[in-house]
Parts: C-alpha cells; structure tokens; sequence
C-alpha cells in the first residue's frame, strides 16, 4: 500500500502536537516550531489561530533593538513588540537560524516572568509565558494597544553568514480560545559586522578602539578578536591593522 504524504502530513502533525495539550494549553505559551521561520516549515500561529487570514489585521509583529551588523559574541537584548488597536492582549515565539533552519548564535531567557523556552532547557524557540500574556493584557493600553518581549540572543563567535530572525505572534481578544485573534509574522536578515569592529556599527573606529582597551586583559569575548580567551596585544593589532575601514 503506497502512503500518500500530503494527505497525511498535517493530521499527523496536528496529532503530534495534540498529546501534550492537556498537560501544557496553549495559553501557557506557543508549541515549539510556529515563528514561521525555515525550522518552522513557514509554519506559524495562524495554523490554530485561523479565524483571519495571516498579516491582515490593522497591526503588526516587529523585532526591535537588532544591530546593523552583528558583533561575534555579543549578547543583544532583542524586544519583539505586537501591536493592534482591535486587540487586548498578545502572544508570540522567536527563533534565530540559518537559512536551511539550523539555530545560529544562543537563545537566553531574559525575562522568566514573562517569557520561557518553548521546547527544551536550551531555548530554540523562545515564546510567552501564562503570566507573560496576563501583563501582556494588563499593560496593553500603557503600551499604545501593544505588548513587548524581551529576549537576549548572543552571536556565534564568528561570522556565520547572513542570520535570518523570525517572529510570529497573536494579538488576541483574550477569548480564550484560538478564535478571534489576529495572527502576525516578521523576519530579517543580519550580517557578521567586520572583524575589529566591535559595536557592529560598520566603521572601524575610536569607539571600538575604546571598547578593546576597557576589555584589555580580560576575556570579554567580544573584544577577544581571536578568540585565544585573553584580551591583549594580539586582538590590539587586528584592529589597528583594520583601523579606518
Ligand atoms: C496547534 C494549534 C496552535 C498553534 C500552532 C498556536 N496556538 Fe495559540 N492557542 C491554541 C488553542 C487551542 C488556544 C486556546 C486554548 C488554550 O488557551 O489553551 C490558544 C490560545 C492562545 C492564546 C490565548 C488566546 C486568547 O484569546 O485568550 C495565546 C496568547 C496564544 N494561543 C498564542 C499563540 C502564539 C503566539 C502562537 C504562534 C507562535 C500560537 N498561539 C500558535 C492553539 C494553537
Ligand atoms: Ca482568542
Ligand atoms: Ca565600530
Ligand atoms: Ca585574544
């Protein structure tokens, strides 16, 4: 007997993410694997959440706080931020990965309040929490009908190519039920900033002399050029050599 895939692709799907429900709702948090990114399949809040169709709403997902460029293992605080004026409340789940869907950089729960992995101990997708969507309703006026989460993500050591965000979220009617809400996405692409240029703002410049000699003798990885886990001389002629460009 031949399977045919496409027919059974989704109920299958459906089922594998069925039989943790009744431990873990989905209020408590998104399932793991829904930003819409490449690990994802495309695959987003919209699949449940499917009263509208995706992106229609009157708002919007964005990532907030992401460098020009990305500095190797700088650690930023990135706000993803869902706004809608027709909503009360939100929801949302972030990954950060190679184009072919491999996680790129770490992932850190900032904020266990109101965010938390999605799957396992190491976040590779991070999404809110049960108190993390109440706050989110409690202050969505404060925030101009919006609710902000922070997430740190820090770099790979290197220049690992172009690095694709993503982002899904719900601003919801605080419903209960996936019914009613709106589904939104995001995404964007950074590149390695050039090696000595340490604030990743794509000059090479005073500041990151500045940032290197206030590191000088320690083992802050950022200002660690190459990567020997000390801070000196070596790292102080990279960016010389580099100086000015
Ligand atoms: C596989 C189906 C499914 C997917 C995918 C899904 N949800 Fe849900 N979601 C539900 C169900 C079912 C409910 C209502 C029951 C509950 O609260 O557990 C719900 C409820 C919610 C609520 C509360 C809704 C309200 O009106 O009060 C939020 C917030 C939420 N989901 C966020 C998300 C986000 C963000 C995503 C995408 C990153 C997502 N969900 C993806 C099934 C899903
Ligand atoms: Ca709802
Ligand atoms: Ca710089
Ligand atoms: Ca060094």
């Amino acid at each position: 007997m031949q399977i045919k895939p496409t027919v059974l692709t989704l109920p299958l799907l459906l089922a594998g993410i069925a039989s943790p429900l009744t431990a873990h709702a989905f209020s408590d948090g998104a399932p793991e694997g829904f930003s819409a990114s490449p690990a994802s399949g495309g695959l987003s809040c919209v699949l449940c959440h499917a009263s509208f169709d995706l992106n229609s709403g009157p708002g919007s997902i964005s990532i907030l706080d992401l460098p020009t460029l990305y500095a190797p293992d700088q650690t930023y605080a990135l706000r993803v931020r869902v706004e809608d004026l027709s909503m009360v409340g939100a929801g949302f789940e972030l990954s950060v990965e190679s184009g072919a869907g491999a996680p790129l950089g770490d992932l850190a729960i900032e904020d266990p309040i109101n965010t938390q992995s999605a799957g396992g101990p190491t976040p590779i997708f991070v999404t809110h929490t049960s108190p993390g969507k109440a706050n989110a309703i409690d202050n969505w006026i404060a925030m101009g009908t919006a609710a902000e989460f922070t997430v740190n993500w820090q770099a790979p050591s290197g220049d690992a190519g172009e690095i694709g965000f993503y982002a899904a979220g719900v601003a919801i009617n605080n419903g209960t039920a996936s019914s009613n809400d709106n589904a939104y996405t995001t995404d964007a692409a950074r590149s390695a900033a050039a090696e000595g240029d340490l604030n990743g703002d794509g000059v090479i410049d005073t500041a990151d002399l500045g940032l290197l000699i206030s590191a000088f003798g320690s083992s802050d990885p950022v200002a660690d050029i190459d990567n020997d886990t000390i801070v000196g001389v070596a790292d102080l002629g990279i960016l010389i050599a580099a100086f000015g460009s």
